[in-house]
C-alpha cells in the first residue's frame, strides 16, 4: 500500500512537472558537462580542432594584444599552459587552428584593423619548439571577412580568404575569394589565386565575398568552399546569399566546379559554416536574420549537399528564432561540426522571453544530420555575461567540445570551453526532459 502511494506521488509529480516544466525551464541545460573551464581572460574570438588525442584552442588577446594557444589532452583532461602564437606591436584578429597530425597549426590575420584594413595571413606551426611564423598570402585589405584553412592527413594545406589588394576607397572592403596551398616538401605556399570575384555569382556591379568557410573530404581530395555573398551596399537589393563551392584537389591545386546558391535569394543570410562528414556529404548552417534590424531575431538554416553534388531541402535547426543584441556582435554566428555520424550545430543569441544577454545553443543530430532527436541545450547559461562566437568539434564518440567569449562590455572578456556528450538516444527523453526543474 505504501509502495502504491509512492509510486502513486511520483507519477503525479513527473505528470505536473511534465505540464508545467516546458513554460519555466525554457532550452535545458546541456547535461553531463562540467563547468566552464576559464582558457584565458582579455580574449575574444576562440576558435578550437580536435586531433586524435588533443584538443586545441586559440584566440586573439586583447592585452596585451596578440594571438594564444592552449591544448588538452583528451585523455588526461588538462589543459596546458598558454602559448603565444604572436605578439608584437600589429593588430592580430581572426585566429583559427588546424591540425596537422599531432601539431596544431594557427592561421590568423595580422596587420591594423582599422581603415584600410591593411592584413597578411600568418600560419605557424605550434610544435613543442614553435617554427617560425610564415606568411601564405601578403598584400591584402581585409574588412568584415574571415581566413579558413584546412590540413588532409597527407599534410596537404588549403587555405581562403575573403579579401581585396587594390586599396581604393570603394574596393577595398569588397572582397574577392583568395585561396593558395601548400604541400608537405613546399618550401612556401603556392602563388594567390582569385577563385570567385565579388560580382561573379550576382548581377549588381558592387559585390563582396565577407563571411568564408571551408572543409575537406575524409580522403583529402574534395575542397568544399561556403562564403556569404554581398550586393549592393545598401537598400532593398543589399541582400545577401549563402553560396557554396566545391573543388577536387589535382596534385598542382584545386579544379573548382560551378557555384551553387544554398540559401534562399530574397533573404538577409549571413555567416555560414561547414561541416563534412566520412561520406563527403557538406552540411551547411547559416543565419538568416532581419534586414540590417538591430536588434533582430535568427533563425538557424541547415542544408546538406550530397556527394553528388545534390542540394537537401532548407532546413531550420530549431523553429524557435534568437535574439541578438544591438552592441557586439549584431548577428547569430552558427557553426558546425561533425564526428562520426553525429552533426552538431551552436550558435548565440536570447530567447524573446529572456533577458538580453546571449547563451550558446547546442543542437546534435544522428545519423549524418537526418534524425534531430536531441532538443536544443543552452551551454552556457550565464544569465550576466553575452555569451557570443561559440566554436564547436565534435569527436567520433559524440564528445562534443564548445569554446566561445564571455562578455560584459567594459568589464570582462573572456574565453571559456565546455565539454560533454550531447546525444540522447534514449525514448524517455521528453519525459526526462520535462522533469529538469
Ligand atoms: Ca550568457
Amino acid at each position: 500500500m505504501i509502495k502504491r502511494y509512492w509510486v502513486a506521488c511520483i507519477v503525479g509529480l513527473l505528470l505536473v512537472l511534465s505540464l508545467v516544466g516546458p513554460a519555466l525551464a525554457g532550452d535545458p541545460e546541456w547535461p553531463g558537462s562540467g563547468a566552464l573551464v576559464l582558457l584565458s581572460a582579455n580574449a575574444q574570438r576562440p576558435d578550437m580542432s580536435l586531433s586524435d588525442l588533443a584538443v586545441a584552442a586559440v584566440w586573439s588577446g586583447t592585452s596585451p594584444k596578440g594571438i594564444y594557444l592552449r591544448q588538452r589532452a583528451l585523455i588526461a583532461e588538462t589543459w596546458g599552459t598558454p602559448q603565444t602564437v604572436a605578439s608584437g606591436g600589429q593588430d592580430y584578429w581572426q585566429p583559427q587552428v588546424a591540425y596537422a597530425g599531432a601539431t596544431p597549426v594557427a592561421v590568423w590575420l595580422q596587420g591594423a584593423y582599422t581603415d584600410p584594413f591593411t592584413a597578411t595571413v600568418m600560419v605557424r606551426d605550434m610544435t613543442s619548439t614553435p617554427l617560425a611564423p610564415v606568411a601564405a598570402i601578403s598584400d591584402l585589405y581585409v574588412f568584415d571577412s574571415a581566413v579558413r584553412m584546412e590540413i588532409s592527413a597527407a599534410n596537404v594545406r588549403h587555405l581562403i580568404v575573403g579579401g581585396n589588394r587594390n586599396s581604393e576607397v570603394n574596393l577595398r572592403t569588397s572582397n574577392d575569394l583568395y585561396y593558395t596551398f601548400k604541400r608537405p616538401g613546399d618550401v612556401t605556399w603556392a602563388a594567390t589565386q582569385v577563385v570567385i570575384t565579388r560580382t561573379q555569382v550576382v548581377t549588381p556591379t558592387v559585390g563582396s565575398i565577407k563571411w568564408v568557410d571551408m572543409a575537406l573530404s575524409a580522403d583529402g581530395d574534395t575542397v568544399h568552399v561556403v562564403w556569404e555573398q554581398h550586393a549592393s551596399i545598401q537598400g532593398p537589393g543589399a541582400m545577401r546569399t549563402i553560396w557554396y563551392l566545391r573543388g577536387t584537389w589535382n596534385g598542382n591545386g584545386v579544379t573548382w566546379g560551378t557555384p551553387q546558391r544554398l540559401s534562399t535569394a530574397d533573404r538577409f543570410s549571413v555567416r555560414p559554416s561547414i561541416a563534412v562528414d566520412d561520406t563527403n556529404t557538406a552540411h551547411v548552417v547559416w543565419g538568416q536574420v532581419s534586414y540590417l534590424a538591430a536588434p533582430g531575431l535568427g533563425y538557424i538554416r541547415y542544408r546538406q549537399v550530397t556527394p553528388g553534388g545534390g542540394l537537401s531541402a532548407e532546413g531550420y535547426v530549431d523553429d524557435r528564432p534568437v535574439q541578438i543584441n544591438a552592441q557586439l556582435p549584431t548577428m547569430t554566428y552558427p557553426v558546425i561540426a561533425t564526428g562520426g555520424e553525429t552533426v552538431c550545430v551552436a550558435w548565440h543569441g536570447y530567447r524573446l522571453e529572456a533577458n538580453a544577454a546571449e547563451e550558446i545553443y547546442l543542437r546534435c543530430a544522428t545519423e549524418r544530420g537526418q534524425v534531430w532527436n536531441t532538443p536544443v541545450f543552452n551551454a552556457a547559461n550565464t544569465s550576466a555575461e553575452l555569451s557570443i562566437f561559440p566554436q564547436v568539434a565534435c569527436a567520433t564518440n559524440g564528445t562534443v567540445h564548445l569554446v566561445w567569449e564571455e562578455l560584459v562590455l567594459g568589464t570582462k572578456q573572456e574565453v571559456v570551453y565546455r565539454a560533454g556528450r550531447a546525444v540522447l538516444h534514449s525514448i524517455m527523453l521528453p519525459l526526462v526532459m520535462r522533469g529538469y526543474p
